[in-house]
């Protein structure tokens, strides 16, 4: 193994030195709202609405004479206006989608500059459609229409006010306390008019001037129009003023969730009131925050301007497409109601109304508007092995050895920045990484992958083909004025980016992983078993203000950076997946890893919450933030195992591994300066803790797999908080510390304190709930109930809610491939009435043939006689039955159930059953028409007892069933 300090490695030593002040961020390196003018400005209007004066109202108001309805009379446009402005033109537009989504769009009008208007067409998975049945009533005052499961939307005109009912209360409400300002574009006045100071004493009965409004509402002075300094950098702001402020608020709905990523809890904290650490308002600002503080408003890497609101009766949503800096006030305004103002830099108004009326509602809704998750390689949701850095093709060998040797199963080792010539990606140091290709080789022989880093900025040098290309094609972003190429500094020094905006980089940048294409240099030294990580893409930049990209920066278009700043991000991703399916004779599933992220980011890849500390409050937030992300449509998602700064003591190293194998993508990672920490080299006992938590992890990929199926048709989450889950029962909406996976009924409650030695878990319903590991049977209440399990080091409390059926796969393997044919045993958790249900979905987990219906979807249930004792379980072609989604159908069209993916495991086996709850020992176990089983029964607990104790369990050996066949086998009382 070679050591630390070659070619590489010194560069970025050197300039970790040369840079302390750059990467020493903390807090104070960014803008807090009051440092932030358009935020100033936004939260200055609603504080003097707040006080209000006697006869303001908004100023904004729906024109009924320019109003006109479409075709199908489910969209309707006219023209707004502000009393303040009268010859400044708006035009709303609001239309109804067929699933109840409302669309609410307004923008200037014929004004001295036009907003950016592109947000959705990034976001979205295509136009959506609008309903054909839906029909508004116009009437003089108000546009109004009834829909679905009793829901109404309202359009009043004077003022301006969207209102969306259900059963006649309201749960939406759009300007109703007048907070909605579009900042409209104006000269910039040589001396700006002074304005007459609003007359004091005013009362009722006081018609106060339009200037004096119009000075109330905007502000006395021009703060912050024409240009702006933070820390030293000045904006030129050559648009001037041209900020959005909206409220949003949802009565009867005392929880919101959602709007990542920020480092807090779940159910996301008022931002208005006293705490210090939550008076700003949560910012969407795609930014590189070094060491980020655990709990904190401060924005992060990705923003998703999607928010939930829930209360017991009803879920909403609301999903703002807006790609610029954005900051969100929340005040839980009384115990059943929230109110949110959102203010954000630049952008037309884009505004999405999910009505649910549940929360798998709201998913379906979000997820027809910005796709889902698609279904990743199998190998993906294996172990990945991570660390800035490993330092040669040698130290990686030497690491998959030691794994090896130790029996710990992982799929993937991963390459950061140090693999490279300069930092130069794709380039290999060929002096610490001679034989990259063979290296790469060595790996995929045991079955692994290899997941190597590819950052946006691009070292300007006349040597590196990448940057010579990406100039010659001027696909380059460009600094003020847009002439120039914009030049930053990051890993490489002197470095530009590419502009993805511009579609003449899109085929630029996948052929680089393209040897097959002609011409244009293309990435040899590489092979079809090395997948992508994007780090660095908000776009990190360290002498950029705020560590990112300056906001007159001009992007294709003529667009400048401030109006796509939090989209900025997604388009590599994205463009880096398709070369990935592109570079093989066969199409093989993408996988890219990306730090910043978009609402519609799912669609590209996974997504990690980046630099975190080897911390327990790091290893406790970043689980919320996994549940925050899960929720926001973006799944595929976990956080650096061991915390990516410091050296955290086995104990917590052991207990972040338990929180990384319940994560939807599980990697470790550590920072260059932290010691060495793969699993291998703890001591005892707890190596052997974290070998069984690797091995447990490898035995549940079936139920990750079948999850992550459900998302990426249905948009459902795969890790699943309460109220996601249990939407009637308020003791759950603000729990994120436990939650399900997928529809597995696993409840898992990873623990993220020191010397623990039990767990309170709360149960939410009248069932039972089954220890994982040991078949002690919990029992929950029908309010709710709060249960204690051990939780000593070795074990993480993990039930099994009574009523599931979990596929597992239980020998150890090294690596996920190599259990392609492995036999699976069936765990049947009874529930109080002795039935249970599960699923289990299978295809080749590599290439796209699932979409032509190479796939095995079996149902497995368990039903007890009505009379009697016996329990019959079965397994049935769920994939047959078609009970599947409209996106599903399409992949069904061509099912056939002797497809060849479900022929080629034709011979697997379930080696094992074991019902856990039955009500008394079995008088025969048989399969149905056929052959007696062996079976071993330990009596205990029934399912449908009121008595908690360890369950009675059945343990049929070698059932003789084969996984993917139809087969009942009856368990006779
Ligand atoms: O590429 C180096 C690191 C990477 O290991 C980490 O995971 C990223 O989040 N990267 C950030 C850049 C520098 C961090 C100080």
């Amino acid at each position: 193994m070679k050591v630390l300090g070659t070619s590489a490695l010194t560069s970025t030593l050197v300039l970790l030195s040369i840079l302390p002040q750059t990467l020493a961020v903390k807090a104070g390196d960014f803008r807090t709202c009051s440092q932030s003018g358009f935020c100033r400005r936004g939260r200055a209007l609603a504080s003097r609405a707040k006080e209000g004066i006697a006869s303001w109202r908004s100023p904004y108001s729906v024109d009924p004479s320019t109003l006109s309805l479409s075709p199908e009379q489910s969209s309707f446009a006219a023209a707004v206006t502000s009393s303040l402005y009268p010859d400044v033109k708006f035009s709303l537009e609001v239309r109804l989608h067929e699933d109840g989504v409302a669309r609410v769009r307004m923008d200037e009008v014929d004004g001295l500059k036009k907003r950016y208007d592109e947000a959705a067409r990034w976001a979205l998975v295509a136009e959506p459609q609008v309903s054909q049945d839906i029909k508004w009533t116009i009437g003089k005052t108000d546009a109004r229409v009834a829909y679905g499961k009793g829901f109404e939307l309202l359009v009043e005109f004077a003022p301006l006010r969207v209102v969306l009912r259900k059963g006649g209360k309201e749960q939406v409400v759009v300007n109703g306390r007048g907070l909605l300002h579009m900042e409209h574009f104006r000269q910039k006045a040589e001396e700006p008019a002074p304005v007459e100071p609003s007359e004091e004493g005013s009362d009722e009965q006081t018609v106060l001037k339009v200037e004096n409004v119009r000075a109330w509402f905007e502000g006395e002075s021009e703060d912050a129009y024409w240009e702006e300094s933070f820390s030293g950098w000045t904006d030129s702001k050559p648009k001037g003023p041209e900020s959005l402020s909206l409220d949003i608020d949802f009565p009867n709905h005392a929880h919101v969730y959602g709007i990542p990523q920020h480092a807090t809890s779940l159910s996301l904290p008022t931002t208005t009131g006293e705490d210090p650490f939550f008076n700003d308002p949560y910012r969407l600002y795609n930014a590189d925050v070094f060491e980020y503080v655990a709990s904190a408003t401060t924005s992060l890497y990705g923003s998703i301007p999607l928010m939930h609101a829930h209360s017991a009766d009803s879920t909403v949503g609301v999903f703002h497409v807006v790609g610029s800096e954005t900051w969100i006030d929340v005040a839980h305004s009384s115990a059943k109601s929230t109110e949110t103002q959102w203010i954000s830099e630049s952008g037309i108004l884009d505004l999405f109304i999910l009505p649910g009326p549940t929360p798998a509602d709201v998913f379906a809704q979000y997820a027809r508007l910005t796709g889902t998750a698609p279904l990743p390689a199998h190998w993906a949701l294996g172990y990945h092995q991570c660390r800035w850095n490993y330092v040669s093709t040698d130290d990686v060998r030497g690491v998959q050895k030691r794994f090896d040797e130790e029996d710990m199963p992982v799929d993937v080792f991963w390459l950061d920045i140090e693999y490279s010539e300069g930092h130069k990606y794709f380039m290999w140091d060929k002096k610490s990484f001679p034989d990259p290709v063979d290296m790469m080789n060595d790996v995929a022989a045991v079955g692994r992958k290899m997941v190597v880093i590819v950052d946006p900025h691009i070292k300007r040098s006349d040597d590196y083909p990448v940057y010579k290309l990406a100039q010659e094609l001027d696909v380059l972003v460009k600094q003020k004025g847009g002439e120039t190429d914009y030049d930053g500094w990051c890993w490489p020094g002197s470095s530009v980016w590419v502009d993805f905006f511009n579609p003449k980089s899109w085929a630029f940048w996948s052929s680089l992983f393209n040897p097959k294409q002609g011409s244009q240099w293309s990435w040899t030294d590489s092979t079809e078993d090395v997948y992508i990580w994007n780090d660095m893409n908000e776009p990190s930049v360290f002498n950029g203000p705020e560590i990112t990209m300056p906001k007159d920066n001009v992007h294709y278009g003529g667009w400048e950076h401030r109006d796509i700043h939090n989209i900025n991000g997604m388009i590599l991703p994205n463009v880096t997946a398709r070369g990935l399916v592109e570079r093989g004779e066969i199409a093989k599933r993408p996988f890219v890893l990306t730090r910043s992220f978009f609402a519609g980011s799912q669609r590209y890849g996974a997504m990690w919450t980046g630099d975190n500390l080897g911390t327990w409050e790091h290893m406790a937030v970043g689980l919320k933030m996994t549940l925050a992300n899960s929720i926001a449509g973006m799944p595929f998602t976990g956080s650096d195992v061991g915390g990516f700064f410091g050296n955290p003591e086995p104990e917590m190293l052991v207990r972040w591994y338990h929180v990384g194998a319940f994560a939807p993508f599980f990697r470790a990672h550590a920072h260059l300066d932290t010691k060495r920490r793969e699993p291998y080299l703890l001591d005892e006992p707890y190596k052997g803790i974290v070998r069984d938590i690797l091995r447990l992890r490898y035995s549940m990929l079936p139920i990750w797999y079948t999850a992550f199926r459900e998302t990426s048709v249905t948009g459902l989450p795969i890790i699943r908080p309460h109220y996601v889950v249990f939407p009637n029962d308020p003791n759950g909406f603000a729990l994120d510390d436990q939650y399900f996976i997928g529809s597995s009924g696993l409840l898992v409650k990873p623990v993220t304190r020191p010397d623990v030695t039990e767990e309170t878990v709360y149960l939410p319903e009248n069932q039972v709930y089954y220890d994982y590991f040991t078949n002690q049977a919990y029992r929950g209440a029908a309010k709710g109930k709060n249960i204690v399990v051990p939780a000593a080091l070795h074990q993480i409390p993990l039930l099994i809610r009574g009523g599931s059926i979990l596929p597992t796969r239980e020998r150890p393997r090294r690596a996920s491939s190599l259990m392609k044919n492995d036999p699976f045993t069936l765990r049947v958790a009874l529930d109080n009435k002795s039935r249970a249900r599960g699923e289990l979905y299978l295809d080749d987990g590599v290439t796209f043939s699932h979409k032509d219906g190479q796939i095995v979807w079996r149902e497995f249930v368990a039903e007890k006689e009505k009379k009697g004792k016996t329990v019959r379980l079965s397994s049935r072609d769920l994939a047959g039955a078609n009970t599947a989604t409209a996106v599903e159908s399409v992949a069904l069209a061509t099912y056939d159930p002797q497809n060849s993916f479900a022929r080629s495991i034709g011979g697997v086996r379930v080696e094992k059953i074991v019902v856990v709850g039955l009500i008394s020992k079995p008088s025969s176990v048989s399969v149905e028409g056929g052959s007696q089983l062996q079976w071993e029964y330990v009596a205990g607990v029934a399912a449908g007892e009121k008595k908690e104790g360890v369950a009675s369990v059945l343990t049929i050996k070698d059932p003789r069933v084969d996984v993917a066949s139809d087969w009942a086998i009856v368990i006779k009382a």
